[in-house]
């Protein structure tokens, strides 16, 4: 069992509970009913059936492994152990004694093996099998998976630690998680390999003609496929009427056919255009992209190399100031699920998959602990909240999985999709948040995330009202022999702030002030995060409370940008609001003119579960309720917006 901190209670402890509770459970039901569990089970030989879904589906399976560990690290529920001990079975059953696995190769083309690596996603796969198996370890103690996944990663280090740059994958993940596993057995050869993929990206030469060969045969792959199926269903027709779930709608901008194709032959979708320190900015497919700068920062943390963190922090700012939504969400263009050209944010097209969030998510939590500046911190909590947190309904059993800012009708969450890649990432995510919250070294402790919880390294308790109030209430519970320095986030949301200790106001030793930085396109700036700093004997038991001041504030739009330019995003602290039409009845929610004036927070224990909502008036007198953002979609079909003019 991990000694991770323990989320105790509040906003974020209803939600781990949904989540061990409830969404859990209902995930592995859908991944039974998609039959992405009877891959493996035919793959070993369990089974008869066709395979079904992508080529890169066993990673769901392999995401909900590691969710359910993390969540059997806190809960040690006996029914969702007796899912993950069959689940670590049939993989046992499947990998073959090489170390290799991956279902789409062994059943349908035995024998061959990392043929397309651009395309298809066998390190991917191979990435999250290896995070679950380090999740497993963490959560249990229990070797079985680890040893498994450790065949996995040496194999891995056998076949490719000498090898061309075109043996990288298309889709990043598996630099993270050698990177991860590196850092759970200390094994320097997966730390080497990481590093030596991670380097080898955007080398590779001719990549054109590289992805024009490999699509034209994982194409030629998927026609073979098309014909086994001709043929099993033939001989089985009681299967004909099995079907995967749909697609998720996505509004689709002029111009996607071409360049679509151009960001594909470029090399930019899969970041294979330019080397990784020569990336200023933020390209290609966005869950991609987020998972290529987390790895590189767990590099930079591990072997203190600076060029990397300097062009980390680049391009970072690319992303936040110019090609994100005020949501935090990323990845303007449907039909890449990528990053569009600077300031081409448009709010209907927007695509702001939840998992891109939830890569941006690994990747500041790496750049907080690597830098200590607060802006990585702040953009956590505010992606957390925003683009993140909208991905899953309050019940815990539907889903978004692009989530634009403005909706005319036609986008509801769904049961479960073809692609099934968001449901089980929020999971993991979520069930291991209390990781996120602190960071510490030999003498100070950063609080990064005001998230109410309890850790035993420093006798530390902590009360946060967030999202919905602004005090936090940290106990040194017991006197503590380690004296430290205390760093604490001023969010940037938060112009002002308050702080007392054991009821006496208190003056921090410092107080760093906003960092200077490009105007953000979105009005959302993490820079504006600034942090205090408080060196204090804690050995005696102390009470420190933080007071935020915590307005309703308007995010104006820069001009540039399609579909908002120039209007209103209405905030309140870390969480956006948005105009969703089930609460404006005869009010047409894309042409409000606010009066600022009117704009009050209400606490309504009513709404959505208990919330605070903002009403007030447009210029002409209608009432209106605006209500967060990631709450949006959970009463049935409904249009929104996030925007709103003046
Ligand atoms: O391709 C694997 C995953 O599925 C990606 O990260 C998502 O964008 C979805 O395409
Ligand atoms: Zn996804």
């Amino acid at each position: 069992m991990s000694s991770s901190p323990k989320i105790t209670s509040g906003f974020w402890r209803t939600r781990l509970d949904l989540n061990a509770a409830t969404a859990i459970f209902y995930q592995w039901e859908q991944l039974e009913a998609s039959r992405c569990i009877d891959n493996f089970r035919i793959a070993a030989g369990q089974i008869d059936g066709f395979r079904e879904g992508y080529y890169f589906a066993d990673s769901d399976a392999y995401k909900w492994l590691e969710a359910a560990a993390r969540i059997l690290d806190e809960t040690p529920d006996p029914r969702l152990k007796a899912l993950v001990d069959d689940l670590i079975g049939l993989l046992d059953a499947v990998q073959q004694p090489d170390g290799y696995i991956n279902t789409y190769n062994q059943i349908h083309f035995p024998g061959q093996r990392w043929v397309n690596l651009q395309i298809e996603h066998e390190f991917y796969c191979l990435g999250h099998l290896i995070e679950a198996g380090v999740a497993h370890h963490t959560a249990t103690g229990e070797t079985r998976l680890l040893t498994l996944v450790r065949r996995t990663a040496d194999l891995l280090v056998r076949d490719f630690m000498e090898a061309p740059a075109a043996q990288t994958d298309g889709h990043e993940e598996i630099e993270l998680a050698l990177i991860r596993l590196y850092r759970h057995t200390a094994e320097p050869a997966y730390l080497e390999l990481a590093r030596r993929l991670l380097e080898r990206r955007g080398r590779i030469p001719d990549f054109p003609l590289l992805y024009w060969r490999q699509s034209t045969s994982a194409a030629d792959r998927k026609r073979t496929i098309a014909a086994q199926r001709v043929a099993y269903l033939r001989a089985h027709p009681e299967d004909a009427d099995f079907k995967l779930p749909g697609d998720n709608p996505s509004k689709r901008p002029p111009f996607a056919g071409i360049r679509r194709k151009l960001d594909h032959y470029s090399g930019k979708y899969f970041q294979q255009n330019l080397p990784i320190r020569q990336q200023t900015n933020a390209v290609g497919h966005s869950v991609r992209f987020g998972y290529l700068e987390t790895a590189a920062a767990m590099l930079a943390r591990e072997t203190g190399d600076d060029s990397l963190r300097a062009a980390l922090e680049t391009v970072w700012l690319n992303m936040v100031t110019r090609r994100m939504y005020v949501t935090g969400g990323l990845g303007a263009l449907p039909f890449t699920e990528g990053f569009g050209r600077d300031y081409e944010l448009d709010p209907e097209y927007a695509y702001a998959e939840t998992c891109a969030a939830l890569a941006s998510l690994f990747w500041g939590d790496e750049m907080a602990r690597l830098t200590r500046r607060p802006r990585y911190a702040d953009l956590f909590e505010w992606q957390l909240y925003n683009a993140a947190s909208v991905g899953i309904a309050s019940d815990g059993k539907s889903y978004f999985y692009n989530n634009p800012l403005t909706c005319r009708g036609g986008l509801t969450r769904a049961g479960w999709y073809v692609v099934p890649c968001c449901p089980s990432n929020l999971s993991r995510t979520w069930a291991s948040l209390g990781q996120t919250i602190f960071d510490a070294d030999e003498s100070s402790l950063w609080i990064n995330q005001y998230i109410s919880s309890q850790t035993s390294t420093w006798n530390l308790r902590m009360e946060s009202q967030l999202p919905w109030g602004n005090t936090v209430k940290l106990t040194f519970d017991q006197p503590s022999e380690k004296p430290a320095s205390l760093h604490l986030r001023i969010p940037s949301w938060a112009e002002a702030f308050s702080l007392m200790l054991n009821g006496q106001p208190l003056q921090p030793e410092t107080v760093s002030s906003a960092e200077s930085a490009p105007e953000s396109a979105s009005g959302y700036n993490p820079c504006a995060a600034r942090s205090i700093s408080i060196s204090q004997d804690w050995r005696a038991t102390n009470e420190l409370t933080l007071q935020f001041e915590m307005p309703i504030r308007l995010l104006r739009q820069d001009k540039r940008l399609p579909g908002c330019g120039g209007m209103l995003a209405v905030s309140r602290g870390p969480l956006v609001y948005c105009l969703e039409s089930v609460d404006n009845p005869g009010l047409d929610i894309f042409a409000v003119s606010l009066d600022p004036a009117s704009l009050q927070p209400i606490h309504d224990e009513t709404l959505l579960g208990g919330i605070v909502k903002i009403t007030g008036k447009t210029q002409t007198g209608q009432p209106l309720t605006l209500i967060p953002y990631m709450l949006w979609g959970n009463r049935g079909p409904a249009t929104m917006t996030v925007f709103v003019r003046d």
